[in-house]
């Protein structure tokens, strides 16, 4: 194969390797942006903050533990799945597909408690 011909190949390699990935991004943009909400709430100096937020049924909420001790988000009934002990800077991820009030805690610090209002 002469040098041109490689070069043109290597080319034609890296066009395709390209629109494929520039192809995969443009697909995890449309379905990040499908109308679901996410909705953060920090966890900080032994508190969610906000202790109550009210979201969309559909969004995702998202917990970010920003204290150096490890925290929980655990459900008070069974409306969501708990998470596992957040580290700093560890998130935590549920969805609220239903209506309703959901209540939860920290299982460490029991008296962390917060309210998901769901409409
Ligand atoms: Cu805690």
């Amino acid at each position: 194969m002469s040098t041109v011909i490689k070069a043109l190949a290597f080319a034609f390699a890296l066009t395709v390797l390209l629109c494929a990935v520039e192809a995969s991004a443009m697909t995890a943009k449309a379905s990040s942006s499908n109308g679901a909400r996410t909705y953060q709430v920090a966890i900080r100096n032994f508190a969610f903050e906000p202790g109550t937020i009210t979201v969309p049924a559909g969004a995702t909420v998202v917990w970010v533990n920003q204290d150096e001790e490890p925290h929980t988000v655990t459900s008070a009934g069974s409306g969501f799945a708990s998470s596992k002990a957040l580290d700093t800077d560890d998130r935590y991820e549920a969805i609220f597909s239903r209506p309703g009030t959901y209540t939860y805690y920290c299982s460490i610090h029991p008296h962390m408690v917060g309210t998901i209002i769901v409409q």
